[in-house]
């Protein structure tokens, strides 16, 4: 007897197991006419609709002909954070960019100040306010950043906090520190010695399990590419894996650092060189783009993942939800531009929001999957196939999401239209 059963999947989603590099991105598994079920939160029967009939289940779920797919996996999040930024959009419409509204004290050091002045139990309700928010998109797993501190106590806290949602077990995240995310204004005259604080600091958050990751902002007037190399040294030899804001606005060479050190992804890339974009489709590095982030900012150049995947590299897709360059907790939007903007297939798209941005976390055994003992981590939609969503931009499609075979989300009863039907070959 399973727990749950969903039968007449129009297309059930079942990628293959990632990092998909280049060519491999082009393939995805699609199985017509299936059914699937689980028991104790574990996927444990997947088969066609027309022997579903055999199964016995609890529950049983009629999808109607719809999208089922693995919970979506989002790679890049600022997850907490104090405040909020919308006093900066006039800033932006006026023309100031992003890296000299910083400069003055602004963008990250103005939620580093709000992140300061928040309790723990403010983040926190704030922290479960957006996750409700994520996994209505139809994300069961993500990314959770520190870097909002830039100080023990508060990057702790922070830390503390992604610690605390974890447990909490609606969706899992995975923490990772960002102390060094921007200079402190006392520290601008000496970003080594602030550097050094926040290496000070990698021992205790080991020692506590407190992240994953590191992760750095290489970046013209925030670390150089030798600072960065400088921590990601210190961070491997605590035994954290890497991450790094490579090459976002200039063509500063973090791409081809982040596969010099065999960072577990590098994310951005907008400005990557042929030559970074070479060295990661040679490497084990998976390309996180944020395509959300240039929309926000404003920008008509997106990041070159047509001729990443042509010369071979992993490329998984993020939102980079945070207050200041991409306010938005909806993957299902950058999966549309993730189309529209830098020309990625569908079947590209589903793979960078599943199996590779779990290998982009180091879950690449238990997230973005769906098999025979997999995580029941998974979501219906109000649509007749998988290419639908890029298309059809801007709004919701999910319809029920399951973390671990337990609902977390579902539309509800206010649903009454009817949705569009798969066109069935007679
Ligand atoms: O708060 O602006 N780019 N970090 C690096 C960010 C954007 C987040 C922010
Ligand atoms: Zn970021």
């Amino acid at each position: 007897m399973y727990d749950t059963l969903i039968k007449n999947i129009g297309q059930l989603i079942l990628p293959k197991k990632g990092p998909l590099k280049g060519e491999a991105m082009k393939q995805l598994h699609v199985r017509e006419q299936a059914a699937l079920a689980w028991k104790n939160g574990k996927v444990a029967w997947i088969g066609d609709t027309k022997t579903a009939s055999q199964i016995e289940a609890k529950e049983v779920i009629d999808a109607h002909g719809r999208l089922v797919t693995p919970g979506l996996v989002d790679p890049h999040t600022h997850l907490i954070f104090g405040g909020s930024r919308e006093e900066e959009l006039a800033l932006k419409q006026a023309g100031v960019p992003y890296l000299e509204i910083l400069e003055k004290g602004g963008g990250i050091l103005s939620t580093v100040k709000a992140t300061k002045k928040a309790t723990e139990e403010e983040l926190l309700k704030k922290g479960r306010f957006f996750l409700e928010r994520i996994a209505s998109y139809g994300v069961t797993t993500l990314e959770a950043k520190s870097g909002y501190g830039l100080d023990k106590e508060t990057e702790l806290k922070q830390l503390n906090v992604v610690k605390h949602l974890n447990e909490e077990g609606a969706l899992d995240i995975i923490p990772t520190f960002l102390g060094p995310h921007a200079i402190p204004p006392e520290y601008k005259s000496d970003p080594e010695s602030f550097l050094s604080e926040m290496i000070a600091l990698l021992e205790e958050i080991s020692r506590k399990d407190l992240a994953a990751f590191t992760d750095i902002f290489c970046e013209t007037g925030v670390f150089t590419i030798e600072q960065s190399r400088r921590f990601m040294k210190a961070s491997q030899e605590l035994g954290f894996r890497t991450k790094i804001h490579a090459d976002e606005i200039d063509s500063l060479g973090g791409t081809e650092l982040a596969a010099e050190m065999g960072a577990i992804s590098a994310d951005h890339l907008v400005a990557a060189s042929d030559q970074g974009i070479k060295d990661l489709a040679s490497s084990e590095t998976v390309a996180v783009l944020l395509p959300g982030t240039t929309f926000y900012l404003g920008k008509d150049t997106y990041a070159p993942a047509r001729k990443m995947i042509d010369s071979g590299a992993a490329v998984a897709l993020a939102t980079d939800f945070n207050p200041g360059s991409c306010v938005t907790e909806n993957l299902q939007m950058i999966m549309s531009l993730a189309a529209l903007k830098m020309k990625m297939t569908p079947e590209e798209i589903w793979n960078a929001v599943t199996v590779n941005a779990s290998c982009a976390i180091g879950k690449e055994e238990t997230a973005g999957q769906l098999e025979i003992g997999s995580l029941a981590d998974l979501v219906l939609w109000d649509v007749p196939n998988y290419k639908y969503i890029p298309y059809h931009f801007g709004t919701n499609h999910v319809n029920t999401v399951w973390k671990r075979g337990e609902k977390v989300w579902e539309r509800g009863e206010s649903y009454v239209f009817s949705i569009p039907q798969p066109e069935r070959q007679s």
